[in-house]
């Protein structure tokens, strides 16, 4: 899974610090672990690949 809601082919700000990095990575991750949590998604699991700004999610919707 990756945010690219401007179609660049980049990852986005998704935490809105002004930077790609890293830390958007973990927000992603943070986001789709809580939404696990709160039993929205069923989250097979999140880890980052390669590059540091890709976060890699397994998601199923309950139906
Ligand atoms: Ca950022």
């Amino acid at each position: 899974m990756r945010i690219d809601e401007d179609g660049d082919g980049w990852t986005d700000d998704v935490n809105g610090d002004g930077h790609v990095d890293l830390n958007d990575s973990r927000f992603v991750r943070d986001v789709v672990r809580q939404l696990g949590r709160e039993g929205k998604v069923r989250v097979g699991g999140v880890e980052f690949m390669g590059c540091a700004t890709w976060a890699v999610a397994e998601m199923r919707r309950f139906v």
